[in-house]
């Protein structure tokens, strides 16, 4: 079951598992938590399949104390978390001391447990109530996120040294606000436009915030989901979509984020959507560029993108309605993702190349696979196995390489609410029964819990 052949992993690669509050938690009315955009959405008809919600979801804000020793058994090095703005802010603004109470709870446990925290900020459950006043469309949310974030830093932070602002902004911002296939639902470019300068600036203004408030050792950085982008053909205009998928996907949050500059191309393309000068003012790419502890990336597949008739649809994205994804080359996992590990050391590099001296983690990579139970009701994954070990194998070649990676957390830890899938796909290596929310590790867990203990055996010898 162990690794074979043993991972060289780089002397204190941290080794994790990745979780976020909505997908876990449950208790959405519990102690003063305000909804959130999620909540409203998963009630939209037809919105999420199935009609799911995330009423309970794993139930974790009860199950705390059980899901820590599920670390603790797997002996992984650091947990990524996510904190659920409106538990902490119901409304947005106003404190619920109650909510900050669960993550004071939730990073003692770990620490007592020797468990790194990383804290996430904003993993998409925006406060219903400011999503109201324009939600990410709208610049008064920059400043409701550093008041937000100056809160959770100021409580935690004594404790916390390692935060990142922003989870996978390129999905709030364009399934959110594009495509309307994530909460809140909707479908306007201009709104998306507004919502990557407002996502970006919040996590430039709260990070000067958080080290505010955490002090000297505190690190913080933002997570986010580039892909390699590949053409579908040699033909000019599927070199040309890619080029521009590319641009939505990486550039328009790395470019501004460690260059301190929109791309060109971009905001060429950006520019008959809406009124760019009236939108990014004098000081905000300063501000967005201020540097960063830790980049992290969250790769799940590289992306297949062709040309097509302008229309309804295309890639998500302002401006990509000429744009279409197409399945990338067997084998996939359950949600039609190409499995291919060679696209995250390939995504490394690149990141290394473009973005030279970026310290980087891979803060989530997993996938849903079947996970029928056996005769004895066991699940064995090795489909997951598999794909976890050529994945943390390309982060350690990626490594070897020189490229400046510190890390990798699984994800996820458990069974959980896929979001606009609901619970159908499961990516946690460790399965949930939800009628009973009994917790079963797969042999996936298995597995991780062996690479763990090996590599540190290995450290040892
Ligand atoms: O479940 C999500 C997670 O919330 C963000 N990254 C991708 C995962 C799988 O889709």
């Amino acid at each position: 079951m162990a690794p074979h052949p043993p991972l060289a992993l780089p002397e204190g690669f941290t080794l994790g598992v990745a979780t976020s509050s909505f997908q876990i938690e449950g208790a959405v009315a519990e102690d003063g938590r305000g909804p959130s955009i999620w909540d409203t959405f998963a009630r939209t008809p037809g919105a999420v399949v199935g009609g799911d919600t995330g009423d309970v979801a794993c139930d974790h804000y009860h199950r705390l104390e059980e899901d820590l020793d599920l670390l603790v058994w797997l002996g992984v090095d650091s947990y990524r978390f996510s904190i659920a703005w409106p538990r902490v802010q119901p409304d947005g603004r106003s404190l619920e001391p109650r909510g900050l109470d669960f993550y004071d709870r939730l990073v003692d446990g770990l620490l007592e447990r020797g468990i790194h925290p990383l804290a996430t900020l904003y993993h998409w459950d925006l406060p219903q109530r400011l999503e109201d006043d324009g939600g990410w469309s709208e610049r008064a949310t920059v400043e409701r996120f550093v008041s937000y974030s100056e809160v959770v830093a100021g409580r935690l932070g004594d404790r916390v040294r390692d935060w990142s602002t922003l989870n996978e902004p390129w999905c709030a911002a364009f399934l959110g606000y594009d495509a309307g296939i994530h909460a809140p639902g909707v479908r306007d470019p201009a709104r998306a436009i507004a919502a990557v300068h407002h996502l970006l600036l919040a996590h430039g203004e709260a990070s000067r915030a958080i080290r505010a408030a955490g002090g000297p050792g505190t690190n913080v950085g933002i997570v986010l989901n580039p892909a390699p982008i590949r053409p579908a053909s040699d033909d000019e205009a599927d070199l040309a979509a890619a080029r521009r998928a590319d641009g939505l996907r990486n550039r328009v949050w790395l470019d501004p984020l460690v260059h301190g500059r929109y791309p060109d191309d971009v905001l060429a393309a950006w520019e008959p959507l809406t009124d760019l000068g009236a939108l990014h003012r004098d000081d905000d790419l300063a501000a967005i560029a201020a540097p960063i502890d830790l980049l992290g990336i969250n790769y799940y597949n590289p992306v297949v993108v062709t040309a097509r008739p302008a229309g309804d649809g295309g890639l998500p994205g302002p401006g990509q309605d000429h744009l279409a994804e197409v399945p990338g080359p067997a084998p996939h996992t359950t949600l039609g993702w190409s499995i291919d590990a060679t696209g995250l050391e390939e995504l490394l590099l690149r990141l290394h190349r473009d973005y030279p001296g970026v310290t980087m983690a891979v803060t989530e990579n997993g996938g849903a696979f079947p996970d029928a139970p056996g005769p004895n009701g066991r699940i064995d994954d090795t489909d997951r196995i598999a794909y976890l070990d050529a994945h943390l194998r390309a982060a350690t070649r990626a490594a070897a390489a020189g490229v400046d990676v510190r890390g990798y957390y699984v994800w996820t830890l458990l069974d959980n609410f896929e979001w606009a899938e609901g619970y159908a796909p499961t990516f946690g290596i460790v399965h949930v029964d939800r009628a009973t929310q009994v917790r079963t590790p797969k042999a996936s867990a298995d597995w991780y819990r062996e690479a763990i203990a090996g590599r540190r055996g290995a450290a040892a010898s």
